[in-house]
């Protein structure tokens, strides 16, 4: 008798109808000939050897280089369901109409099987999903980004508790392009796209839109959140979930070189992109990192943004849209020296500058995690580490001071669901827009966002031992327009400050948003910044904060009767908190 498995495969193929269904194993010969399968294909290249051993650059159709937000869907029976923030079709109406995209897609190509676990391999926070792809680049990253092939195989046996996904390149026409989720089903479909984010199925598709679905109706969280341990001086390790919005630093901020490594602060990383939690024995929250590798943005990483993920990034790893030099090296702005002459694009054209950026601005590294110096010794734990603070952050010229931390979890959850940050390159679109985007999770959320505020209040019942919640902005800019906070491994000292407040320490100054550091509550030394700048780093301005106010009241009305009552009442009251310092000043 045929497996699950194997049941639901030869409806993908029957459907698709390619040339050849292959099951992957997940091991190294495989890879290789994923690659070579790459090569022949005419869009991939392998770069230096002596320099960057088993590396690659991969270029991708030009208009396909981000995920594509609008093209991204849940199909709930209900649309309510799918909520204000999601694009919705019904499921009956998606699989007929996306149903003929696929049919036939397949032809002359191959079909990949690719079992993947999402966590680790022995964890129970862990989960099984099977993509089947007809691009030879997808399975290359899904061996780097996921424990894939017989591994995962072994842990499924004949068992139907798996997440399928159905992924074809189809004709990488925009027009033509979907990527379809069914929350009620726990079924992916992605046409049209062999970016990351459209194509990576485990990502964002699974670990995220699907698994958030999971996630409330079985009491755990699904959270965009990078996980890091920060060492003190006692040698002991305090683990933060942190959300920001994609392309805001998770990466730089998880992979971080201290800059209080002197004084016995070391940040380890576990994740940098999704954190999957569920409450352990010990009261704690406890997080695991689905992902295996990181994918993530090139542009602006450098030995001063990130050396850790640039001593990581010289071998096995697979480039995407990256510049690359004569010497087939790769290249990105923000590397840290001059386009060399000769210099070819992400384009595959000889690059001057006339031609603007010579590597795309959403340009991508895939990289296995245990190659970073900073990976956690926990980070393969079947058991998850404990999560003692929750980071929310944006990207916000203004408005938001340096680090706050809620007045408890309920206003937590409403600091969360009230975040917004400038848009990125990260998606399509225009870029250096302010949107709310809450728990950064508003592209992934795989149904109402208002029901997830719901569950959030309901977690904080759940969990005996809740992480503190904090809010931090690396980007707040003066009048001059220069960001005021240097960032990168300064933001450790910030770190530090989280790390007191959960132990019952670190000074601070109550304000109408929560707690934010007194003057002196930072560590500061070795540390070049004036009291102006810090003062306006940790200030707290009633006009921003009258339109944040306003902007955020529209938000919240998007979702009608369906929002919490916690999140009205912690708008009414931090409103009634600001009235009360205007008329006290007065
Ligand atoms: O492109 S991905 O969605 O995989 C990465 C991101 O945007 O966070
Ligand atoms: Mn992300």
């Amino acid at each position: 008798m045929a497996t699950p498995l194997e049941t639901w495969v030869n409806e993908a193929a029957l459907l698709t109808k390619p040339d050849a269904v292959v099951y992957c194993d997940g091991s190294e010969a495989e890879y290789q000939r994923m690659i070579a399968e790459m090569l022949r294909g005419g869009d991939s290249y392998a770069l230096n050897e002596k320099t960057f051993p088993n590396c690659y650059l991969h270029r991708s159709s030009p208009n396909d280089v981000a995920r594509t937000e609008h093209l991204t869907y849940i199909c709930s029976s209900d649309k309510d369901d799918a909520g204000p923030t999601n694009n919705w079709m019904d499921p009956g109406a998606a699989k007929h109409k996306v149903g003929a995209l696929l049919d036939g897609a397949m032809r002359g190509r191959t079909m990949y099987v690719v079992p993947y676990i999402m966590g680790p391999v022995n964890s129970p926070i862990s989960k099984v999903g099977v993509e089947a792809t007809d691009s030879p680049y997808v399975v290359a990253s899904m061996h780097i980004m996921s424990r894939m092939g017989k591994v995962a195989m072994d842990r499924l046996g004949t068992s139907n508790d798996f997440v399928p996904g159905l992924h074809s390149l189809g004709d990488l026409d925009p027009m033509r392009r979907y990527i379809l989720h069914f929350p009620e089903e726990k079924l992916i479909w992605s046409v049209g796209s062999g970016y990351g984010g459209n194509a990576l199925l485990g990502k964002k598709c699974f670990a995220l839109r699907i698994a958030s679905v999971m996630a409330r109706e079985q009491g755990w969280m699904a959270e965009h959140m990078l996980i890091l341990g920060l060492e003190s001086p006692d040698g002991k390790v305090t683990y933060m979930g942190a959300a920001f919005p994609s392309a805001c630093g998770k990466t730089n901020l998880a992979m971080m070189v201290s800059a209080l490594e002197s004084q016995g602060y070391r940040v380890w990383t576990v994740g940098d992109d999704i954190a999957w939690m569920k409450i352990g024995d010990d009261g704690y929250l406890h997080a695991i990192n689905p992902e295996a590798g990181f994918f993530g943005v090139a542009p602006g990483t450098g030995m001063r943004t990130n050396p850790n993920v640039m001593a990581a990034l010289h071998k096995n790893t697979l480039f995407t849209n990256v510049a690359m030099t004569p010497e087939r090296e790769p290249w990105w702005e923000g590397i840290g020296d001059e386009p060399p002459a000769g210099l070819i694009n992400w384009k595959g054209e000889k690059w001057d500058s006339s031609k603007g950026a010579a590597a795309h601005p959403n340009a991508r590294y895939t990289v296995p995690a245990q190659q970073s110096p900073s990976i956690s010794p926990k980070w393969e734990g079947p058991e998850g580490v404990p999560i003692s603070a929750f980071i929310f952050g944006g990207r916000r010229a203004r408005v938001a001071p340096l680090v706050y931390e809620s007045l408890d979890w309920q206003n937590g959850v409403f600091i969360g669901a009230m975040m917004a940050s400038e848009t990125t390159a990260a998606a399509t679109g225009d870029v250096g827009i302010t949107r709310r985007d809450p728990m950064a999770m508003l592209p992934f959320c795989g149904y109402n966002m208002a029901d997830y505020f719901g569950h959030w209040l309901e977690m904080g019942k759940k969990i005996p031992k809740p992480p503190k919640i904090f809010h931090v902005n690396w980007f707040r800019k003066g009048a001059d327009g220069k960001f005021l906070w240097p960032g990168y491994g300064e933001n450790v000292r910030v770190l530090k400050w989280i790390l007191e407040r959960v132990e019952g320490r670190g000074a601070a100054q109550e304000t109408p948003i929560g707690y934010v550091p007194a003057m002196n509550g930072l560590t500061l030394d070795g540390l070049k910044i004036s009291d102006e700048a810090l003062k306006e780093l940790l200030s707290v301005n009633s006009e921003d904060w009258d339109a944040e106010l306003e902007d955020s009241k529209q938000f919240f009305a998007k979702f009608g009767e369906r929002l919490p009552r916690e999140i009205r009442e912690e708008h009414e009251k931090l409103a009634r908190r600001f009235e009360r310092v205007a008329n006290a000043a007065r």
